[in-house]
């Protein structure tokens, strides 16, 4: 293998807008990585809007292609993302993949999205959540997780920044040794919390990032930052407030941005409804500026 890193991701892709992989595959390429996506869905567009169609990938439908890559000795990755899925028996070939990808890369990094749900409302079934908690942080290297999902996974609400900070302690007993709690709102402003366990001896390494908050127009805000924090980190290996830093800024500057060019073209932007405008952004994401700085705990 040549290069210096190679992604299989595994999310799904929409033919108009950016969610998915049509929010992640691009911005990791501008980042220098070969991305290889399996596409778990293929719908219209994301299912925010009135109307979609298409086709989902079951499990034994992914496992086919990763036999096929085998089959050619075309296993080696060096990073697996994965964001939302739908159904437990694709979860379950997720696994499946993870140990596969290790068999052949000992060192592989899985970054997981446990996508669950927001604010109160789950979008997934709700049998995949002990499945997640039980099996898939096992396996996880980074966790990004927003208040919700930490609250699912391990069980515990999620009131205060102590309360996250905690939730962040138990999320590493149960695997990823970087935690990264994407948004928290905590009495009227919008914060990330990351958590970096250096050794199992020790205490984490904990920061916040305050963020600014932009209404709700968005959809696959989630998904983009997930992808930044693999970029970032990777770059950053052992400086996951700097990766953070960067993967923060960046994506702040990409919904600035996007939603400076709606308001040019005079559309008065509705929830969820503005598409990310990530090929305009292409040098907020190469080479972002840190406005975000983290602070330490
Ligand atoms: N909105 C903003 C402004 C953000 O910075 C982030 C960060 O990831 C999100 C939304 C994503 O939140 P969620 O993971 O709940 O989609
Ligand atoms: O951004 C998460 C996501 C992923 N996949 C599909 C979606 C969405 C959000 O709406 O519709 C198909």
């Amino acid at each position: 293998h040549i290069g210096q890193g190679r992604v299989l991701s595994i999310q799904s892709h929409t033919v108009q807008g950016y969610v998915g992989n049509k929010a992640a595959v691009f911005p990791l390429q501008l980042l220098g990585f070969d991305v290889d996506p399996i596409n778990s869905v293929q719908f219209s567009n994301h299912t925010g809007y009135p109307v979609w169609r298409g086709q989902v990938l079951n499990g034994e439908e992914l496992w086919n292609l990763i036999e096929g890559l085998e089959a050619n000795d075309l296993l080696y990755y060096t990073h697996l993302l994965t964001g939302y899925i739908g159904s437990l028996s694709f979860l379950e070939c997720v696994l499946r993949v993870v140990e596969k990808l290790r068999s052949v890369n000992p060192d592989l990094i899985y970054v997981c999205d446990p996508v669950m749900g927001d604010e109160g409302t789950f979008y997934i079934p709700q049998n995949l959540v002990p499945v997640y908690s039980e099996k898939v942080l096992r396996l996880a290297s980074i966790v990004t997780p927003n208040q919700f999902e930490a609250e699912k996974l391990t069980g515990c609400s999620i009131k205060t920044e102590a309360d996250a900070l905690h939730a962040c302690k138990l999320l590493h007993a149960a695997g990823p040794s970087k935690v990264i709690i994407t948004s928290l709102e905590m009495n009227g402003t919008l914060l990330l919390i990351g958590s970096n366990l250096r050794s199992k001896d020790e205490a984490p390494e904990q920061f916040r990032i305050t963020m600014s908050k932009i209404p709700e127009y968005f959809t696959g805000t989630g998904d983009l930052m997930t992808a930044l924090i693999l970029g970032w980190s990777h770059k950053y290996p052992n400086n996951l407030e700097k990766a953070t830093e960067l993967a923060v800024s960046s994506l702040q500057s990409v919904l600035k941005r996007t939603v400076a060019d709606y308001l040019a073209a005079k559309i008065k932007p509705c929830v969820k409804q503005l598409e990310l405008r990530l090929i305009q952004c292409q040098d907020e994401i190469k080479s972002p500026q840190a406005t975000h700085l983290a602070e330490r705990y």
